[in-house]
């Protein structure tokens, strides 16, 4: 295993800014709210741009805090800030997060605190994976593509597998207060996205606040905004000369990345590994 990472309960996670006793302490200690909102994501979904989105929402529109605070300190990540999410400020918390359903903080079952998971097409995932690994200090840099992919696939990478967290966090569609949100839908129709999420938060927003909602949160407005687009991360972190953190923010970049073979051998395990799956992605339509 590399020393980048430790392995909680059969989980690696990076070492950069948590270690077992910060899980252990979100896992077990965490006090969850009732008004609390959970931002869920496997690494690389489309965490930055909902953290945005609620930022705004939150803030009923308003852009001062997204354009004045950084998306980790009005967003606190469980894992990495746990004291920090468990004081932050005023209701409602928002709260970010990529722990698998499993080891998820246990004071959430049974509580009326909401989650939006958002979802991306796995080979999506794979390709702005690979590029962050390279530009992060926390990460192995990958030696090629291809072998990235499998390690993604065996799940042998930060987070576990994308399939083992899709599938346990999606166990609780139907639930009330859980929301799927694909990072595809987002991508073609985010003020219609927008809306519904503010109705599963029960917010009503005016047009305006919707549409300042929308337009400061592109991946335009978001690449230039400082607050979250990473910059202030030092270059020994996080190299944005290597690989931007907002990188492309588009659908399909994978045909840019994947080769035919490899492609198929993806398909292949993605069939069997969701086969009997109780929800249809948009990307699961051509298969
Ligand atoms: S992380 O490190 O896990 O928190 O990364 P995460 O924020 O989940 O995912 C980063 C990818 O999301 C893209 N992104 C966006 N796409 C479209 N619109 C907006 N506003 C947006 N904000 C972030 C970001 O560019 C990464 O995807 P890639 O494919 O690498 O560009």
């Amino acid at each position: 295993m590399s020393k980048l990472f430790f392995d909680y309960k059969g989980i690696l996670l990076p070492c950069m800014g948590c270690n077992a006793e910060d899980i252990a302490f979100a896992e077990n200690e965490f006090q969850v709210r009732d008004d609390d909102i959970f931002n869920i994501t496997y690494p690389k979904s489309g965490t930055t741009w909902m953290t945005d989105i609620l930022s705004l929402i939150k803030k009923n529109g308003d852009p001062t805090w997204n354009k004045t605070v950084p998306n980790w300190d009005r967003v606190p990540w469980i894992e990495n800030h746990v004291h920090k999410a468990q004081v932050s400020e005023e209701q409602p918390r928002l709260i970010a997060s990529h722990l698998p359903r499993h080891l998820f903080v246990k004071s959430f079952d049974g509580s009326k605190a909401k989650v939006i998971y958002t979802v991306r097409n796995p080979k999506d995932v794979a390709v702005s994976l690979y590029y962050f690994a390279k530009m992060t200090s926390f990460y192995e840099d990958p030696e090629g593509f291809d072998e990235f992919v499998k390690d993604f696939i065996t799940g042998d990478i930060p987070f576990g597998s994308w399939f083992d967290h899709v599938k346990g966090w999606l166990e609780m569609l139907g639930k009330d207060n859980f929301m799927v949100q694909t990072y595809e839908d987002l991508h073609k129709d985010p003020r219609g996205r927008v809306l519904k999420i503010c109705k599963f938060l029960g917010k009503e927003l005016d047009d305006k606040a919707v549409d300042s909602v929308v337009e400061n949160t592109s991946f335009q407005f978001m690449k230039e905004n400082q607050m979250s687009n990473y910059s202030l991360v030092p270059s020994n972190y996080m190299d944005q000369e290597k690989s931007p953190f907002m990188r492309k923010g588009t659908t399909g970049d994978w045909k840019n990345h994947f080769t035919i073979a490899l492609n198929e051998y993806f398909d292949k395990i993605y069939k069997d590994k969701m086969q009997g799956f109780c929800m249809k992605f948009p990307w699961d339509e051509n298969l």
